[in-house]
């Protein structure tokens, strides 16, 4: 049963006339108070009452990262700053960061999406929760602290890092509940089995992952090397942080809360709305926040909508797992590659690590793409014939599955840098002109 079944399981009639009402409101809201859509509804002379169906909302203008920065820190806060009662921040990986600002009720809100998030991952008030997302400005660490704390579960905050003391924490204090990044979670995974701590053996039985992307295969790996059921959550700041989606005890998609978010797929080329089924670019609208409401927001997410009847009984439309992020997106021989494509492949190679890092470099007018990825202790220590054995059949495996040639080089374990929070899969040493 999901914690709120008559949102969780609203038919979908009646929760697009919920979803109407509540659109026309916020863009009533953000229309009085914020220059910056009164003059974009201005110029595509729209206004609230236009809005016919939810359909109607691809009558809205988008809004990007860019409009966030160009108006940081407040220009698109649509109440008081007397009214704010919390700002979160994320820095992202170039130039000023975008800001999140809550008035109390978004901070309820945000809380209600959250616990439906735990209570779906199968999250109980008698369970140890300990959370190891960072705590401070990313939206991960208080997110997760407030839906735990409201459920009624101890909660451990231990933000992220210090990966001895986790695992410490983990078996003195039962923990049943792991709360962090996929990536940070294989770091906890690698550091135990190098103390000889058997995570396994412990009483922690249920992961909630998100924050970056990471593959159905990833999953696997922490579900084995853990113990655990590996959980999704699905968020942004802009939206308010995680809460948006999560997924349940079914694991084959992420449902979408969607009397809080409007969602949509649109061509991130044409910026057309693209049909349920079809692959393209997340847009959301919230459709209850007060200080800083997105409208059509581009996330640059990568994904896929599916409306179908859910084992769980929840009714909200799922998406699949994010492929992958349109400015992550390599072109490589014409073809599209996302990073978590190339992670599920070097999940299938006994020989490695799955710890690895793509390195994009610039020959001639063509991108090429190095892989590089750890190899197994005993499989380095073999010596240089046996690792370009396992190198030959990395390249063999991406061919045959993708199509494309890449360079594969095997490196020693913990050359790459292990993830305490969002983890690089990218390096980009091509030059300024051509990213
Ligand atoms: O990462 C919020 C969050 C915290 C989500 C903790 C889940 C758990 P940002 O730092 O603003 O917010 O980054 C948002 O991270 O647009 C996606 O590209 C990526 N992302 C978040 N969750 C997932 C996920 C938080 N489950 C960006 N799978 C988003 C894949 C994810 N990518």
């Amino acid at each position: 049963m999901p914690w709120n079944d008559e949102f969780e399981c609203m038919p979908l009639e009646k929760m697009q006339a919920f979803q109407l009402e509540k659109l026309k409101e916020t863009v009533e809201w953000v229309a009085k108070r914020v220059p910056f859509y009164q003059e974009k509804f201005k110029k595509l002379g729209i206004k609230a009452s236009d809005l016919k169906s939810v359909e109607d909302v691809a009558k809205l203008p988008f809004t990007e990262k860019n409009d966030l920065r160009d108006n940081y820190p407040f220009g698109l806060c649509a109440v008081d700053l007397k009214e704010v009662v919390r700002v979160h921040a994320s820095s992202g990986t170039t130039g000023k960061p975008i800001t999140g600002p809550y008035t109390k009720e978004d901070l309820e809100q945000w809380t209600e999406c959250m616990v439906r998030n735990f209570w779906a991952a199968g999250v109980r008030p008698e369970h140890v929760v300990q959370n190891a997302y960072g705590y401070g400005l990313f939206t991960g660490g208080l997110g997760f602290h407030q839906g735990a704390t409201a459920l009624g579960c101890t909660v451990v905050p231990t933000s992220s890092g210090m990966t001895e003391r986790q695992i410490t924490l983990m078996q003195d204090f039962k923990t049943d509940v792991l709360c962090c990044t996929p990536s940070y979670a294989l770091t906890m995974a690698e550091r135990a089995e190098e103390l000889k701590v058997d995570l396994r053996s412990l009483p922690l039985s249920i992961g909630m992952f998100g924050a970056e992307p990471w593959s159905t295969q990833m999953r696997k790996e922490i579900e084995e090397r853990m113990g655990i059921r590996a959980m999704e959550a699905y968020g942004l700041t802009e939206l308010g942080g995680p809460g948006v989606g999560f997924d349940c005890e079914v694991q084959d998609g992420i449902h979408i809360n969607e009397d809080f978010y409007l969602v949509e797929i649109v061509d991130p080329v044409t910026l057309e709305p693209l049909p349920l089924g079809e692959k393209g670019e997340l847009v959301f609208t919230s459709l209850q926040r007060r200080a800083m409401p997105m409208i059509r927001y581009r996330t640059k997410d990568i994904t896929r909508l599916r409306r179908e009847e859910c084992p769980c009984g929840r009714t909200f439309v799922k998406m699949d797992k994010i492929y992958g992020r349109t400015d992550d997106m390599l072109i490589i021989s014409g073809v599209n590659v996302f990073p978590s494509q190339i992670e599920s492949l070097l999940l299938d190679i006994e020989e490695v690590e799955p710890q690895y890092q793509l390195v994009v470099r610039k020959k001639g007018y063509l991108d090429q793409l190095l892989v590089r990825v750890e190899a197994k202790k005993e499989i380095y220590a073999a010596g240089e014939k046996k690792r370009m054995e396992v190198e030959g059949k990395i390249m063999a495996h991406i061919r045959g599955h993708m199509g494309i040639g890449v360079e594969v080089n095997l490196v020693e374990p913990k050359y790459i840098a292990r993830s305490e929070g969002k983890a690089l899969r990218v390096v980009d040493e091509r030059p300024k002109q051509f990213r």
